[in-house]
């Protein structure tokens, strides 16, 4: 008779190749020692050691799809979800961190760069020695970047970039950051540019006072009349298939990572509710409390059922960007409702820090937030299937 395992009900493990279970264990071995013993102190202080960044690097999770020959791990995207949902197994701050290096500064370089940038950039990027962040939202213009109002204008060697980036990830340790900017030289057509630190009129201040994701340091980019050398251009982009290129890899990271907070919500609830007694009783043994616990199960398997399919798709090349959304907003959204529910399974000893779950609850605000909200990717799904735009 077929064995039901509660934690893993669709059997997950068994439809990963031998590589893909070594490095999700030697994920999770990396996550659990060197990551969680930080988080505590890294989210009361609002602080991120950027040593971490070299720690990711030296485990080959920074650009791991990106081939070897450049300095990543060359690695599927299954085995890219796989890390993610690791590392925010921990903590969302942590992945993201890890999602902009990879999937928003080393992609584009990959994708679109010269041979020269390719070079120059990426294998630094891969130990973390050099740190990237990625510069899309306005202060006025967040899911509608089209609207961007950040110019280049062409001068002679390079252009001159002048405009603002708000809620930017590493901005503020960043060594470059990569920026789109409606560029003059190109009919006012969306270019990115790599800006190095200590280009004049380039700075990053930080904003403090952050609720969510506060072991991610999130800051501006202020550029006033910054200049940028042509050899800095990344040429083989243009308009806003550029970014969103990027955003594709970074949802679906996402999509897995916020798998692995859920998961750790939900097995916190469970054994939370195993051990505390209420009414002569474990809190588990009673019908609302198991009713809860069924449907975190449930939703938590179908959405790593849900990005498992999509990670093969990538890699077969068959998957559109529509699939990425519905996993996004599906698995971020359910993320969500699951840390919500272990919050309160938790009751007083659920707003305390040292139980984590408020943490992964108030981190997960931000991820359904970033990277298209929520109900950005339900007008993307909506469009997909009506054929109509609502979204102005
Ligand atoms: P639309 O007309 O839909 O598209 C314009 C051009 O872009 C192409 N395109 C895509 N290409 C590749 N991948 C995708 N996912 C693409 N989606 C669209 C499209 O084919 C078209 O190309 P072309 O050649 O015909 O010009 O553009 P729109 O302005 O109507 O888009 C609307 C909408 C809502 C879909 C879009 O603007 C959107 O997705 N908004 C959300 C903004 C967003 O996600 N911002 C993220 C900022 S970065 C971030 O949050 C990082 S946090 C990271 C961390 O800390 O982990
Ligand atoms: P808005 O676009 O103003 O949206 C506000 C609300 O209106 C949302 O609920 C939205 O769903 C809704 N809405 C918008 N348009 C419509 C519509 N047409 N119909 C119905 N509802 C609509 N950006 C980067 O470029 N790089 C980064 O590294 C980065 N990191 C981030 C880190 C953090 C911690 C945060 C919070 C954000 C980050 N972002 C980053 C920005 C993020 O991508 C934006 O916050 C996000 O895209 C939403 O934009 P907005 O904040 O301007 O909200």
């Amino acid at each position: 008779k077929p064995t039901f395992i509660w934690d893993d009900p669709f059997l997950v493990a068994e439809q990963l190749s031998e590589e893909e279970r070594m490095i999700m264990d030697s994920a999770r071995a990396f996550c659990d020692d060197k990551l969680m013993p930080r988080i505590l102190e890294a989210n009361r202080n609002e602080t991120f050691d950027t040593a971490i960044m070299r720690e990711l690097g030296e485990q080959g999770f920074l650009g791991s799809t990106i081939p070897e020959e450049y300095g990543g791990a060359g690695v599927n995207h299954v085995a890219y979800g796989l890390i993610a949902r690791e590392v925010e197994r921990v903590d969302s701050g942590y992945r993201s961190a890890m999602s902009v290096q990879s999937s928003l500064v080393m992609h584009p370089i990959f994708a679109y760069g010269t041979e020269e940038q390719k070079h120059k950039f990426l294998p630094k990027l891969a130990t973390g020695e050099k740190i990237g962040c990625f510069g899309l939202t306005e202060p006025d213009h967040g899911s509608d970047p089209g609207s961007m109002v950040t110019r280049a204008t062409k001068v002679d060697g390079g252009y001159r970039l002048t405009g603002a980036k708000m809620w930017i990830t590493n901005s503020p340790i960043a060594d470059i950051a990569i920026v789109w900017a409606k560029s003059d030289a190109h009919d006012g057509k969306i270019k990115g540019f790599i800006v190095e630190r200590g280009t004049e009129g380039f700075t990053t201040p930080k904003i403090d006072g952050k609720m969510s994701l506060r072991s991610s340091i999130t800051g501006e980019i202020v550029l006033d009349d910054a200049f940028v050398p042509d050899e800095n251009l990344l040429p083989n982009t243009q308009g806003l298939a550029g970014p969103f290129g990027c955003l594709n890899k970074a949802r679906f990271g996402i999509a897995w990572g916020v798998v692995g907070a859920a998961e750790f919500c939900w097995h916190a609830a469970r054994q939370y509710t195993l051990d505390r007694k209420q009414f002569g009783r474990p809190l588990a043994q009673t019908q609302l409390v198991q009713l809860k616990l069924a449907d975190m199960q449930t939703e938590i398997t179908l959405s790593l059922q849900a990005a498992l399919r999509v990670a093969r798709m990538m890699d077969e090349g068959t998957c559109a960007v529509e699939n990425v959304s519905m996993i996004k907003r599906n698995n971020c959204g359910k993320a969500l409702t699951v840390a919500r529910l272990s919050r309160d399974m938790h009751g007083g000893n659920g707003i305390s820090d040292e139980f984590h779950v408020i943490r992964h609850m108030v981190n997960l605000e931000t991820v359904n937030t970033y990277e298209g909200t929520h109900d950005i990717h339900a007008l993307i799904l909506g469009r997909a299937q009506t054929g109509l735009q609502a979204f102005c």
